[in-house]
């Protein structure tokens, strides 16, 4: 049986040769009476080949063989770039790692040579200052010489105006407050026995003028308790040198003076020394007690 292909429209425009080449499937085939066997080219089954065809399928490969390859070297010139970059970096690291070890190194120079330098200061200071506090002994030594000698020639000089009957120092041993010196015992005596004993010294019992030389006293007495050169023995309170003693309870310890009788030795009590507490007791005269003399300089 004869076949023709024949366009299966005969109004259809004729089919050009791209037009054939391009859609074959618009072909019949039809037998000499008439009968269609259906198209050349049938289409095929698949969606994606009527919609992706080979050459478009080549073409789309080969695009997206060129964009991988695009990418692919792209990729690679900016990996190239990003290890540049990195070696750069890392020198860079490397130059600021050896600026600040540099920098530490010269740190730590600078550091040792101050460490040196105050210690040497510390050491100058010190030798200088030893240097000053042996300046200042001798500088002192010497103005307690010059003291020395200045208080001999006054001493000097007031027995010379007074013809030898005046002293202007205080002997050696007798410590010298205000126009006055002292004499401190650790011995013990009665009070007519340390009385003597200050006389027997060019002195007297001591004789407490003022509340300054009270304190002096007390502090330089070397007894628990101490006779001083005040008695009632004539009836009234008097000092050695005859001078009166006003009574003032400051001086005193409490509810004393009492003239207390009841110690048995016979008689009151008519002699006043220093107690515990600095303040003053009247007590029976046969006691043994320490004392204070005082003598007067004549300046
Ligand atoms: C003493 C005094 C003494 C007398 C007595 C009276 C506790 O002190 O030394 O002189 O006054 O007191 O109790
Ligand atoms: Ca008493």
């Amino acid at each position: 049986m004869a076949t023709s292909v024949a366009n299966m429209e005969a109004s259809d425009p004729p089919a050009t040769a791209e037009m054939d080449y391009e859609t074959p499937q618009s072909l019949n085939v039809v037998d000499e009476s008439g009968r269609d066997f259906g198209t050349a080219f049938p289409l095929p089954k698949s969606s994606f080949r009527r919609v992706c065809p080979t050459s478009r399928l080549i073409l789309a490969l080969m695009v997206f063989c060129g964009t991988l390859i695009l990418s692919v070297s792209i990729l690679g010139i900016q990996g190239i770039q990003f290890s540049k970059n990195l070696q750069e970096a890392r020198r860079g690291l490397q130059n600021f790692n050896k600026t600040v070890k540099l920098g530490v190194g010269s740190l730590k120079d600078k550091r040792n040579s101050t460490w040196w330098k105050l210690a040497t200061l510390e050491k100058t200071l010190e030798q200088e200052n030893d240097q000053l506090e042996k300046v200042k002994e001798r500088t002192q030594s010497q103005l307690d010489i010059i003291e020395r000698n200045t208080r001999t020639l006054h001493c000097e000089l007031i027995e010379m105006q007074s013809n030898g009957s005046k002293s202007g120092c205080c002997p050696r041993g007798w410590l010298t407050f205000r126009s006055s010196c002292y004499w401190t015992t650790q011995s013990q005596e009665t009070w007519e026995g340390a009385k003597r004993d200050c006389e027997n010294k060019k002195s007297h019992l001591v004789i407490i003028n003022s509340p300054n030389e009270k304190v002096f006293v007390n502090r330089n007495r070397r007894t628990r308790f101490t006779w001083i050169g005040l008695t009632d023995v004539t009836g009234n309170w008097k000092w050695v040198d005859g001078s009166l003693y006003v009574l003032d309870p400051k001086d005193w310890s409490e509810g004393q003076p009492d003239h207390w009788y009841g110690h048995g030795l016979g008689g009151g009590e008519d002699c006043v020394h220093i107690g515990d507490d600095g303040l003053w007791n009247d007590n029976h005269c046969s006691r043994m007690f320490g004392w204070v003399c005082e003598m007067e300089l004549g300046i």
